[in-house]
């Protein structure tokens, strides 16, 4: 039986193209800067997001805590969303391996923050208190719904950080995804930030990898830091030859999954027993809640879909994330609600 893995975006295998780029990747010791694949890969990603320097690192999580450990020392503040991957996702390892202490402000339903409560959150000089240094979008964000970020609310933010001498930072794991949604370009959305990470191993297939960018002297601090987190590749090349195939020809394609979630979401929320919790998809990212009154909770679901061959992520008690990709076809999607259907009829049949 052929499985359709839901889980998320990070279950992608790399592509054809890409095992064979990786075969033929020239490549040498890029602790030393040697490694010519990543090099490549590195101008071409700050060439693209029009920053000065970039940085391949391991994973997104490494991403966004060599950029914010490049930004704070211990006892600095970073203002992040309370929902946001770096404050519920990341092990804590802001504060655990950086010292950074973190304010968390509400995320907004749309994935931003009230520039208001930002405002509130600055600290004052006092020696109370942490000093405020930084603060944290996510775009697209995760855990609203996949949700875009637009240049304008970006640009606010910037416009904020620079009347507290603030820095910013963007986690844009899933930025490609976000230019898409809204029309725009990634390197327009990630103009206002100071740093970005972007994610090379996601809805982009390749299969390990990340990149944070910044300004020369930023990116050369990330460095060491990357390298203090035992970050530090040597013939990484071969992996950098995937993540130049996901930057110049996966990031093309990224509508068809945002279709693809699309007619997803239209299909289950005609499903009696089942909503769209967080709305309409705006991307690859479809979040459903179960009715109150089903017998079944979300991992009992989850359990009787991965028996028919489909794998959803459960996000709560009654709460389900599901994410297309590459590898999530017409027939996925077809297959997916079929067995949705099925598992909430024989639930209703419990009643
Ligand atoms: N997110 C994963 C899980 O950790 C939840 C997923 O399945 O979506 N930023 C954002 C916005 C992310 O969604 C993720 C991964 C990361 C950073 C971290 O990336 P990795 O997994 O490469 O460390």
């Amino acid at each position: 039986m052929e499985i359709v893995d839901l889980r998320s975006d990070t279950v992608t295998q790399p592509t054809p193209a890409m095992r064979q780029a990786m075969a033929n990747a020239e490549v040498g010791d890029d602790v030393y800067g040697e490694d010519p694949t990543i090099n490549r890969l590195q101008a071409r990603a700050a060439q693209m997001l029009g920053k000065e320097a970039a940085l391949f690192v391991a994973s997104g999580t490494m991403g966004n805590l060599s950029a914010i450990l490049a930004h704070c020392g211990r006892g600095d503040e970073v203002i992040v969303g309370d929902k946001s991957h770096t404050f519920l996702y990341e092990a804590g390892g802001i504060s655990a391996l950086g010292g950074v202490h973190s304010y968390q402000v509400p995320n907004l339903p749309d994935g931003t923050l009230d520039l208001a409560a930002v405002r509130e959150a600055v600290r004052s000089d006092d020696v109370h208190y942490p000093r405020s240094r930084l603060i944290c979008l996510e775009n697209t964000h995760n855990r609203c719904g996949g949700v875009a970020l637009s240049v304008e609310y970006t640009r606010q933010v910037r416009a904020l950080a620079d009347e507290f001498g603030l820095r910013l930072h963007l986690d844009g794991a899933r930025l490609f995804n976000a230019a898409v949604a809204l029309g725009v370009s990634a390197r327009d959305l990630a103009a206002p930030a100071d740093s970005v990470s972007i994610c090379l191993s996601k809805g982009l297939c390749a299969p390990v990898g990340s990149l944070v960018l910044g300004s020369g002297e930023f990116i050369e601090t990330a460095r060491r830091i990357r390298k203090q987190l035992g970050g530090g590749m040597r013939q990484a090349g071969v992996l950098a030859a995937a993540g130049l195939i996901a930057l110049e020809e996966m990031t093309q394609r990224l509508g068809e999954d945002h279709a693809r979630a699309r007619r997803l979401a239209q299909g289950l929320a005609a499903l009696p027993g089942v909503s769209l919790y967080l709305g309409e998809p705006q991307t690859n990212m479809v979040f459903l809640a179960l009715e109150e009154g089903l017998p079944l909770n979300a991992a009992q679901v989850a359990e009787r879909l991965a028996q028919k061959g489909i794998k959803v992520g459960v996000v709560g008690p009654r709460h389900f994330r599901l994410v297309t990709h590459y590898w999530v076809d017409d027939l996925a999607v077809e297959r997916t609600l079929q067995a949705f259907a099925t598992v909430l009829g024989e639930a209703r049949r419990m009643l």
